[in-house]
């Protein structure tokens, strides 16, 4: 056995939009918008390929996306079908392996290094994999395969849809450099943004800083970019694991002050963090802040409602409540966070119907 893993991520193309049109063929060839009703300020859970090109995107307002795609067609989700295509695609990859690692109902992880079939060439279970989704689900799916989590799964967003993209290690750092830093797993759009205050645009740019920097500029995110701007990504594939929390922080480059400000950052982050509970499909129940100080006294405060929710007017009101407890009104601030934990999938609660 060689001195690298071989890991594969799997995720399917536009998988609640290709359900949609795979059942009804009416729908097949034209943009399809699944998502939430216009009248209750539904969101996008996806769209067609065919409705991208009008800019129409996940997590966006409903209304929006019929604004931008008028002849777009609108389908409210079925969940249970796609709960079905989800549960085939997974025996599928345990015929492999049992090192799954299922990030959401159309993506995970496989560690194929040593596998159930005894195939050396991970490319070609890659390959096994996505013809066999194709025949049992008649839907398609993009593969990213290489030696960590990270290469594999921006790799598999490379070509898509129906994408095979591998990267050996001998071109990991060539890949990197040259990917747009929006596109690397883990930098969302206010990262992005920031990555570009400091002139970083792409891997090789992200390269240039130091450790130190990166942590200085990005708190502990920083060393995982210090990482993976190398090529290194040890985390490995746990079928197990199951996400407890969800969080943001955000540095400031001079203390603040003001309460307009700290209130400010609560409104944004709590949009922010709403989406990527949407994008994740998870709600929560406890409301949690973090509050450092200019001399690094570090404070959290939380709270546990009622009803599980991952919406943004919630989380907000609660974080400006936990507020109260802190000395925002007598101290500078160096740093602000928002998380959520007592964490629901909406899976749970659609087979539990919580
Ligand atoms: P993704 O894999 O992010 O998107 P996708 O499969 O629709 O398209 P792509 O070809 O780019 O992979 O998400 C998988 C499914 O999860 C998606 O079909 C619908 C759901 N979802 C939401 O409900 N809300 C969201 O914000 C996102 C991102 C996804
Ligand atoms: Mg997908």
């Amino acid at each position: 056995m060689g001195k690298f893993r071989k890991i594969i991520h799997i995720d399917m193309d536009a998988f609640y939009a290709s359900v949609e049109q795979r059942d009804n063929p009416a729908l097949r060839g034209k943009p399809v918008i699944v998502g939430g009703s216009p009248e209750t300020r539904g969101v996008v859970s996806t769209a067609s390929y065919e409705a991208r090109k009008f800019g129409v995107h996940s997590a966006m307002p409903t209304v929006t996306a019929l604004k931008l795609c008028p002849q777009g067609i609108l389908v409210y989700p079925h969940f249970d079908r796609y709960k079905r295509a989800s549960e085939h695609i997974r025996a599928i990859f345990h015929d492999y392996t049992d090192l799954v690692e299922p990030m959401s109902l159309d993506e995970a992880y496989l560690d194929v290094t040593v596998n159930k079939k005894g195939i050396d060439s991970a490319t070609r279970i890659a390959r096994e994999i996505k013809a066999r989704i194709r025949t049992v689900t008649r839907l398609t799916a993009s593969a990213g395969v290489s030696y960590n989590k990270f290469i594999a799964k921006v790799a598999s967003d490379y070509r898509k849809p129906d994408g095979l993209t591998v990267i050996p290690p001998d071109q990991a750092i060539g890949f990197i450099d040259n990917l747009p830093i929006g596109k690397f797993y883990g930098v969302g759009p206010a990262t992005e943004k920031r990555m570009k205050e400091h002139g970083i645009a792409n891997g090789a740019d992200l390269r240039k800083f130091t450790l130190e920097e990166l942590r200085e500029y990005f708190g502990k995110s920083g060393e995982y970019y210090y990482n993976i701007a190398r090529g290194i990504d040890e985390r490995q594939v746990d079928p197990n694991w199951i996400r407890k929390s969800i969080s943001q922080e955000y540095t400031y480059p001079k203390d603040i002050y003001k309460r307009e400000q700290i209130e400010a950052y609560f409104r944004e982050s709590a949009g922010e963090l709403s989406q990527s509970m949407e994008k994740k499909k998870i709600t929560g129940k406890t409301i949690s802040i973090k509050v450092r100080y200019a001399n690094f006294e570090t404070v959290t405060r939380s709270h546990t409602i009622e009803e599980y929710t991952r919406d943004a007017e919630t989380m907000y009101r609660e974080a400006i409540m936990l507020l109260k407890k802190t000395d925002i009104d007598k101290k500078r601030v160096r740093l602000l966070g928002l998380g959520m934990s007592s964490l629901l999938d909406d899976e749970d609660k659609l087979t539990n119907n919580i």
